[in-house]
């Protein structure tokens, strides 16, 4: 093993298991940890109180497993939470399946019965592992205390390989309690499995070659950029492939950052919402899938790409590869590993390809001012209650380079998704793609804004993810973090409600909220909390929320209540739909 700490840095002798966890997780560096207590993990408790390491209690395991998953895809590195025996540990499962599907690299820890009284109905027991399982990438069961180093570096290595992912470590209460003599040797973890990418593996060359020369051929190549550009941290690699070679890049919604949103060879979101990208995509004679899995909304349910445009796919997962269209060239390996490549086997004739593209290049900008000018009434729009294009134009203007905005699972990722842009590469737009749960707003934001101290972090969700964590701000101001939440107040599970329109006739069932003050809720809770009802005071109100550090202010924004108006793509007034569709 290289470079691991020195033996004199490490402890030995004596101690319970939770000691030994959070000495492993010290000599791994890990940031601030999000979790709920119970009998089990009280030793792991105490050991992180006595070597001061920064824990957070949090209000809803749910909420400690995504506000690791923010910190992870800021950092790079694992996030880290736990929960205890049974609610606990179910409650991890959402958070664990959003990590999984998103491939982001977290370390759980899970309390479980004392192995002396199992299957004695113990108060909380259930079949926890078997639930847990399916939620991440392995469950590591530790059933010794001599073996916590052991499997605590396994778990480091499982998370961080490959495409990375979640891995729960469940630790019965005995394991966790019991002691054992440690030499310093136990205590030891491999530093290249503390970040993603641990590892690199380039494309096979036969392939690459393959690839360089359907790119070659190509008069409208169109790069399409997934979450993994991020995982792989390709984005200079990305955007030196795209110059070299005058290939637009348009990204899914956990892309969005491949490349600045404000580059000139970015066309934006893809798949259900899209400005220009689509009609690229159609346009094109080949396509550069990069990190992506060319899931449902990618697709717009399996209707983009044209089954005939040739297509090149790059992933670190040679199993999605060709999973809902098939690739004429798969590259498996690294994104930025295969994006290098791609680079050079093209170095040649890079000179050639640009000039034969420069007519493809400038249909960009017009192509852009176009949409602009067509979506200028809603970007700028001045109706009350607030259009959310104006929302978005608004976090435009007042968010800078560095700032991270962290998307909920409702309206407000599919808007900021659309219209958001981010100013410089790299991860300022985290949405909760792998598994869209509403609710990961407010606490992925917690996460974010601890990963990025010296950066602004907003959070934006709608009123009903926002209902779902109100615990959560209460974790916030203890916390003395500086988060912006932005409530996307519609009254209404605003999504829902805009489909009963669509598809039901306005028939609506279960999707209205009651008209709430959340400014108000959060100046009770002891945070700062401003309501906005005129568009023109968004800026005002965001610029206060982002100078404030040292706890949390609520923007409660008063946004379109009418349904047929709520979606980004459509005016669902003059949608037609059929048995079966899905418009949106
Ligand atoms: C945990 C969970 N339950 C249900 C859904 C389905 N869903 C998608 S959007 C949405 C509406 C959420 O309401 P709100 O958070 O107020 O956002 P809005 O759409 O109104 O902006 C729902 C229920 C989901 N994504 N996640
Ligand atoms: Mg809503």
């Amino acid at each position: 093993m290289t470079g691991t700490a020195s033996v004199s840095n490490r402890p030995s002798g004596r101690m319970n298991g939770g000691r030994a966890l959070a000495e492993m997780l010290r000599l791994a560096e890990v940031g601030p940890m999000f979790g709920m207590g119970g009998f089990q993990l009280l030793p792991f408790y105490d050991a992180l109180a006595q070597l001061g390491m920064r824990h957070f209690l949090i209000n809803d395991e749910r909420c400690g497993a995504f506000a690791a998953d923010a910190y992870a895809r800021v950092r790079n590195r694992p996030g880290v939470c736990d929960g205890t025996l049974g609610p606990g540990a179910t409650n991890l499962v959402t958070g664990l399946i959003e990590s999984l599907n998103a491939g982001v690299p977290v370390i759980a820890l899970a309390g479980d019965t004392n192995r002396a009284h199992s299957w004695r109905n113990m108060t909380q027991e259930c079949r926890q592992t078997e639930i847990l399982r399916p939620a991440v990438k392995e469950l590591i069961r530790v059933e010794m205390t001599s073996r916590v180093p052991e499997l605590l570096r396994r778990a480091f290595a499982v998370a961080t390989s490959g495409r990375p992912g979640p891995v729960v470590l469940d630790v019965p209460e005995d394991v966790c309690h019991g002691e054992h003599d440690f030499a310093p040797e136990d205590f030891a973890i491999d530093p290249s499995t503390l970040s993603i990418p641990a590892r690199r593996i380039r494309p096979d060359r036969a392939d690459v070659t393959r690839a360089a020369t359907l790119i070659a051929r190509a008069k409208r190549p169109l790069l399409l950029v997934g979450g993994g550009i991020h995982l792989s941290a390709g984005y200079q690699a990305l955007l030196a492939f795209a110059e070299a070679q005058s290939i637009p890049v348009a990204h899914t919604m956990s892309g969005k950052g491949g490349i600045a949103c404000a580059h000139p060879l970015s066309v934006g979101l893809f798949g259900r919402y899209s400005r220009i990208a689509n009609e690229l995509i159609e346009a094109s004679d080949c396509l550069v899938v990069v990190g992506c899995k060319l899931g449902e909304i990618a697709t717009k349910r399996y209707a983009l790409p044209s089954p005939t445009v040739p297509m090149i796919h790059l992933d670190i997962l040679a199993e999605e590869i060709g999973r809902c269209r098939a690739a004429d060239v798969a590259l498996w390996g690294d994104a930025k590993a295969g994006l290098e490549d791609l680079t050079e086997a093209l170095a040649d004739d890079a000179r050639r390809a640009r000039a034969a593209r420069g007519d493809y290049l400038a249909e960009i900008p017009s192509r852009m001012a176009s949409w602009r000018a067509e979506a200028a009434m809603r970007l700028d729009s001045a109706e009350r209650p607030i259009h959310m294009a104006r929302l978005c134009s608004e976090l435009n203007k007042a968010l800078s380079t560095d700032s991270v905005l962290v998307a909920d699972g409702g309206f407000a990722g599919h808007w900021t998704g659309l219209l958001y842009d981010t100013k410089a590469p790299g991860r300022h737009f985290i949405p909760d793609r792998g598994l869209a749960s509403i609710g990961y707003g407010l606490p992925g934001g917690i996460g974010a804004a601890l990963a990025a101290p010296a950066a602004s972090a907003v959070a934006i969700t709608g009123d009903g993810g926002f209902n779902m964590m109100l615990g959560e701000l209460e974790t916030a101001k203890r916390a003395g973090i500086g988060l912006t939440v932005v409530v996307v107040n519609n009254a209404a599970s605003g999504y829902v409600k805009a489909l009963q329109h669509a598809m039901f006739r306005g028939r609506y069932q279960s999707s209205d909220l009651v008209e709430m003050d959340y400014a108000a809720i959060a100046r009770a809770m002891g945070c700062n909390g401003i309501r906005v009802e005129d568009p023109d005071d968004l800026g005002k109100a965001l610029r206060s929320g982002l100078a404030e550090r040292t706890q949390p202010t609520v923007l409660d924004v008063v946004v379109t209540r009418d349904p047929a108006r709520m979606l980004p793509a459509v005016d669902n007034r003059t949608v037609e739909i059929r048995q079966g569709d899905r418009v949106a």
